[in-house]
């Protein structure tokens, strides 16, 4: 028997707040998880969807290191960005927390200390990298080293990304700290473990037994994890970014971010209601986590792991997680820059989110990898939304207008033809529903455009602007049935495309209506006035999708680039930095200097002056072309003798990870002595 519950509680991954979101986060969690959340919405069901930054974790104390900043200002950073990306891509979170808010700390420190102190865990010394210069315990991203396998020399504690093999800091030949550069020494330390492999026998009866309806890809990874054996997993961590281990003699030792993230659904529940235990605690409530496929284990086996030792919350439902999405037939990389960030489609596609939702859904990776091309989104575009949907709500809206000033015509009799194409309304609705219950989003979004099909069709067939000279009176009626077409479109299609819904709503001059009116054959009474038509989908042409192709391409970085950035250089003062004076000149003369392979002697013209600068860049540039060159020069460098020649200052140019030389050029404009600061 299936259950009946009073109340959903829908929760979609927290991403990580270290970069923004890109078109693959949103076809695999938050569409979906927000297409879900609408339809129970409208189906009048008491739901709630809570998400949230994840704020922890290693990338994000890197990244700050890098950047030169501390991890809160990075996490307050991106907290913003994919906070307001989500905000306008519709996705409609009853809230988006965080997880470095107070009332998450609170929440995760209670629920490790009751199952510290119920005896839940397993405390274990293990020898571990430490740094006894920047006297820190390493994580394994802080480590590089000399990879085993394939003999890269920068292969990380965890993982060599030149041979893919996953590693364990102690594998590395020659390891090294990053935080020092010095060797890492191994050194005791003590963490708290939760036992998965007590829990193995519930798992397998919860998960194997009693959930079989899970998605194929989401229960045969479950199955795989458990047939290979649990085995107790560190929930706690040598870090100083993160929820304090919140027992005594912990110094130094924050949760595990696998820990407390998925924490972070509860206080953002907590954050959202003073009710948040009916939510979490109550029998009548059905949780359906959405994540991506990289998530799994740490939703079906952890965390209802986690929540099964504290005793007091529900479990999961269900966990419809996704495949991923590529990009252009290769894998979406953050570093290498291989992605779509939504800020910018906004940017290049202003007000066009519905149509990223519509393609994400039509072509979400629900059950194995998929691609996204701009080409596909470009025939998504224009050959559905614009000539099927857009099409019918335009046809309908126009002939409203035309034919009786918009003012809905009464229906007159109904004949088969039409009764069966009202009655096909109610066939599609079932089949959309049917799909949405089984988090077949790909086959309801399909099923929802059936009824624009229905419409087109029915027009099509009946040809009122035929028959408005030999029989007005049966194209009232065919009007009328399309207006109800479409007034039950803005209903089925708001999960999906609720922009355009909105709008079309505007257009007809209706209200938001419920998913129970569905089917209603007068949805729309007589003598209801509608608005002028307007156009609900715009063409997308050739131009804009070969201008996203080169901007991808453009921008796209190697991993040669990513990997050897050079870390920035030690903080100076506003007053050291003016002390250097750099001009705009120009290049007057260039020849080599004899006997070497890359020097090049110049005459430049520094408006102050024009002197003699000697600069390695022969392999780079033949004297000939850099006469005429604007460059920049730092001109009060102390002269250096080289070959035998005095250089009076530097030429300032970039130097890629390669090795390749490039001017820095001021624009033509720039006169000779202009300062460069
Ligand atoms: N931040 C991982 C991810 O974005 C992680 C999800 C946490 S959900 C509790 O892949
Ligand atoms: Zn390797």
């Amino acid at each position: 028997m299936e259950k009946i519950y009073k109340r959903h509680l829908i929760t979609s991954a927290l991403p990580y707040a270290n970069g923004p979101i890109h078109l693959g986060h949103l076809a695999g969690v938050y569409v979906p998880s927000d297409i879900y959340t609408r339809y129970l919405r409208l189906k009048g069901v008491e739901v709630i969807h809570v998400c949230g930054s994840d704020e922890h974790g290693v990338p994000i104390t890197l990244k700050a290191r890098n950047e030169g900043l501390s991890p809160q200002d990075i996490v307050d950073r991106y907290h913003a960005i994919n906070k307001k990306a989500f905000k306008d891509f519709g996705i409609s979170f009853d809230i988006y927390s965080r997880t470095s808010s107070s009332i998450h700390y609170e929440t995760a420190s209670e629920f490790f200390k009751k199952l510290y102190d119920e005896g839940k865990f397993i405390e274990k010394t293990t020898e571990q990298y430490f740094d006894t210069e920047a006297n820190s315990f390493l994580a394994d991203r802080y480590i590089t080293g000399t990879c085993p396998h394939c003999n890269n020399d920068s292969a990380y504690g965890d993982q060599c990304e030149q041979c893919g093999t996953s590693l364990s800091p102690t594998e590395l030949i020659n390891p090294t700290s990053t935080l020092s550069g010095s060797k890492p020494v191994l050194r005791e330390t003590r963490h708290w473990y939760l036992p998965l492999d007590q829990y193995e026998p519930w798992l397998k009866k919860w998960i194997l037994e009693e959930h079989k309806e899970w998605k194929p890809n989401v229960y045969g990874q479950c199955k795989s994890w458990i047939d290979q054996g649990l085995n107790p997993r560190a929930v706690s961590r040598d870090l100083d970014w993160g929820v304090p281990v919140p027992v005594e003699n912990a110094e130094g030792k924050v949760l595990y971010v696998w820990f407390d993230a998925p924490i972070g659904y509860i206080s953002a529940t907590k954050e959202l209601t003073g009710d948040w235990e009916i939510y979490w605690k109550n029998e009548d409530t059905r949780m359906v986590h959405f994540i991506g496929k990289d998530n799994i284990v740490f939703h079906c086996i952890i965390f209802p792991t986690m929540l099964k030792a504290e005793g007091t919350y529900i479990l999961p439902d269900n966990v419809p997680a996704n495949e991923f999405l590529n990009l252009e037939n290769d894998k979406i990389s953050t570093s290498r820059n291989w992605a779509v960030w939504l800020h910018e489609y906004l940017e290049d596609f202003p007000g066009k989110q519905d149509v990223l939702r519509y393609v994400l859904c039509a072509n979400a990776p629900e059950n194995k990898d998929n691609d996204f091309t701009w080409k596909d989104f470009q025939n998504r575009n224009n050959n559905e939304l614009v000539a099927i949907l857009g099409n019918f709500v335009n046809r309908t809206l126009v002939l409203t207008n035309n034919y009786y000033d918009g003012k809905v015509p009464a229906a007159g009799g109904l004949n088969d033809f039409d009764k069966k194409a009202l009655a096909e309304i109610k066939n599609i609705t079932g089949t959309v529903e049917r799909s949405l219950e089984n988090f077949r989003f790909r086959e309801a979004v399909k099923s929802a455009m059936d009824l624009a099909r229905l419409g087109n069709k029915y027009l099509a067939d009946s040809e009122p602007w035929k028959l408005i000279k030999t029989d007005p009176a049966r194209v009232k009626t065919i009007i009328n049935i399309s207006v109800q077409i479409t007034a039950n479109i803005t209903i089925l299609c708001e999960p999906f495309l609720p922009f355009s819904m909105k709008k079309l709503r505007g257009f007809l001059n209706l209200e938001e209506m419920d998913w129970s009116l569905l089917g209603n054959e007068k949805l729309v009474g007589e003598g209801h006035l509608i608005g002028k038509a307007e156009l609900l989908f715009e063409k997308i042409d050739d131009d804009q999708i070969e201008q996203q192709l080169e901007k991808l391409h453009k921008t796209k970085k190697t991993q040669e680039d990513t990997m050897n950035i050079a870390m920035q250089k030690d903080e100076i003062t506003f007053e050291e930095f003016g002390k250097m004076d750099i001009r705009t000149a120009t290049i007057l003369e260039a020849e080599k200097v004899p006997k070497t392979k890359k020097l090049i002697k110049m005459l430049v013209d520094t408006g102050i002056d024009r002197r003699t600068i000697i600069s390695g860049i022969a392999e780079h540039y033949e004297p000939a072309e850099l006469p005429g060159k604007k460059v920049c020069v730092l001109v009060n460098l102390a002269p250096r003798k080289i070959k035998g020649i005095e250089s009076q200052g530097m030429i300032l140019l970039s130097e890629n990870t390669d090795g390749s030389l490039y001017f820095i050029e001021p624009g033509k404009d720039a006169h000779n002595g202009a300062e460069v600061n």
